[in-house]
């Protein structure tokens, strides 16, 4: 069996070659693995399933070809996590809780976005606790989408000013959680984003943990054949 995860492609408006380069990958790739898992922020900003403006069209379309290829897995991110079951529908793809096991092989992996285990930046795990609570997104969800533009719009001037998507930015995962994490489910294999620093970890007893970059000055993608993992990062324009 083969797979392919990729994650934080923060697709926007202001960086077209992303989405593009989604395209490109789905064209080529997708013809030849059993599945393509996106983990987590693969939009900058999703302001409910009912978005009909540009960016969530054209992420649409991108994914409904995926779907139409192999089986498409998006767990959600910081950013996408209203992200719904109207999208899943209309696109064809499967919501993944955060984390699942994914059976590869019959080796378990664990797959998460991976700002759950990034334990030490407390204030953010508040916020995280706040957006992913559903009465704090039946709430959004209520409003118009006129509101929830609005709402993202300002939200997104907040984060441009801190900076938010660098690295240096976000806290890395507590190993100790990460263990834990891997313990409880008996993988051996932890894939995940969010961090942006895209790497193989080799930790104790054999076992290891892939993150996956974010799409900037190329896109990230691992491939896992047949127990074979291939980490790597292509360019966005051809
Ligand atoms: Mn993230």
């Amino acid at each position: 069996m083969s797979a392919l995860f990729i994650s934080d492609l923060h697709i926007d408006e202001t960086r077209p070659r992303v989405l593009a380069g989604l395209e490109r990958l789905v064209d080529t790739d997708t013809r030849e693995v059993d599945m393509l898992v996106i983990l987590g922020d693969l939009v900058e900003v999703w302001v409910g399933d009912d978005d009909d403006g540009t960016v969530a069209d054209g992420v649409r379309r991108v994914l409904s070809t995926a779907a139409e290829r192999c089986e498409v897995y998006v767990m959600h991110g910081n950013r996408d996590f209203l992200l719904g079951e109207r999208f899943a529908t209309d696109t064809g793809v499967t919501l993944l809780d955060d984390p699942t096991v994914i059976d590869i092989d019959g080796q378990p992996v664990l797959a998460a976005h991976g700002d759950a285990y990034c334990t030490r930046d407390t204030a953010y795990q508040r916020l995280r606790a706040t957006f992913r609570s559903s009465a704090w997104q039946s709430t959004v969800l209520a409003s118009s989408l006129g509101q929830r533009r609005a709402l993202a719009a300002s939200l997104r001037a907040q984060s441009a000013t801190a900076n938010e998507n660098k690295a240096d930015n976000i806290m890395d995962v507590t190993p100790e959680v990460v263990s834990g994490a891997l313990d409880q489910v008996g993988a051996s294999l932890l894939v995940h984003g969010h961090t942006h620093r895209p790497g193989i970890h080799h930790l104790d007893e054999g076992r290891r943990r892939v993150v996956l970059g974010d799409w900037d000055r190329c896109g990230w993608k691992l491939r896992i054949d047949q127990g074979d993992l291939a980490l790597t990062c292509f360019p966005l324009q051809t």
